[in-house]
């Protein structure tokens, strides 16, 4: 009998190196929120990937980043903090914007050989969007240069959005695990509480439609929730903004916006839910709630 093997894996790296897609793509379907804006992940979220010879709970983990504020502290706290469960640590990066900007290489992704290593955990490097990667020469460069920065890390080139290379990263990755039986059911795909998908996907839609530095001022609450069967799942999420003046644009000029963000929500909320769903968005002013310490962690940043 071959053995079964249990572990946890923290994806880790600069903000949209694609650590999100990345976990959605292994688990075959979404359980983190992802957008082209960086810092879109505020919490370490789990993905359970259980298969006959293991399961490895991955932890998706904000970008490491070296942005000021409280926010940015408790997101810096959540993406080191899931080092502690970690039994393996993939590092991420984005090698279509360090093969063309490989100084970026060394800025974002040499501070965190120091801390990564000291854990001394098994490190892997994926170096992902592999499919966007132009032109091709430039890959050996930054594989060399990867390899130099992080001597003992195991590099692969990935891509998170068509699945190449991640078979043979996940295989590593499995192989280091320690030995034990599976800790969840196999159909289990998240340890986070369905009320917390279900926020997320209301904040993917606001990170999706709104510009700029909007997004990073919107936070979801779900404030009710109703499910009397049957019938639909009735759920009322309130989008906390920051200022008053951002209050309108979430809501757009007849209430555009926030229709659009509710309808595209609602479709996705179904399919978590696999059940009809009737969505209700309230915005309101919460001033600088994200320099509030005592409402960050409300809201389940930070433990
Ligand atoms: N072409 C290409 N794009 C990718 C790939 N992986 C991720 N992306 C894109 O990169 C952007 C960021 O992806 P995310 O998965 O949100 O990145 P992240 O590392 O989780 O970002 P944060 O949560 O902000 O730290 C999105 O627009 C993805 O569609 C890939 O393999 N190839
Ligand atoms: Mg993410």
């Amino acid at each position: 009998m071959t053995t079964h093997r249990f572990g946890h894996v923290a994806l880790m790296g600069p903000p949209n190196a694609g650590k999100s897609t990345l976990l959605n793509h292994i688990l075959g379907q979404k359980v983190a929120i992802v957008s082209e804006k960086p810092q879109t992940t505020r919490n370490a979220i789990s993905g359970i990937l259980s298969t006959p010879e293991a399961q490895v709970v991955f932890l998706d983990t904000p970008g490491v980043h070296r942005m000021a504020g409280r926010m940015n502290r408790l997101l810096l706290e959540a993406a080191w903090g899931a080092l502690h469960q970690a039994d393996a640590i993939v590092l991420i990066c984005d090698a279509r914007l360090y093969a063309q900007k490989p100084q970026l290489f060394d800025r974002e992704m040499c501070p965190l050989m120091d801390p990564v290593t000291r854990v001394g955990l098994p490190v892997f490097l994926a170096a992902n969007k592999v499919d966007a990667l132009k032109p091709k020469e430039k890959m050996l460069p930054l594989l060399l240069r990867m390899g130099q920065a992080f001597p003992l890390a195991e590099i692969f080139p990935v891509s998170a959005a068509t699945g190449d290379g991640v078979p043979e990263l996940l295989a590593a990755v499995s192989a280091v695990l320690p030995e034990g039986p599976a800790q969840y059911p196999e159909d289990q795909l998240s340890t986070a509480p369905v009320r917390f998908l279900a926020a997320e996907i209301v904040r993917e839609q606001l990170f999706l439609a709104l510009e700029k530095e909007l997004p990073y001022s919107t936070i979801v609450e779900i404030e009710q929730w109703e499910e009397d069967e049957p019938g639909p799942v009735r759920i009322h999420a309130c989008i906390h903004v920051g200022r008053t003046s951002h209050k309108g644009i979430v809501i757009g000029k007849g209430g555009q916006m926030l229709k659009r963000v509710g309808s595209a929500a609602r479709q996705e909320l179904q399919v978590l839910l696999d059940r009809p769903v009737v969505l209700e968005l309230w915005v309101k002013v919460r001033e600088d709630w994200t320099e509030d310490d005592a409402f960050l962690r409300e809201m389940g940043l930070g433990e």
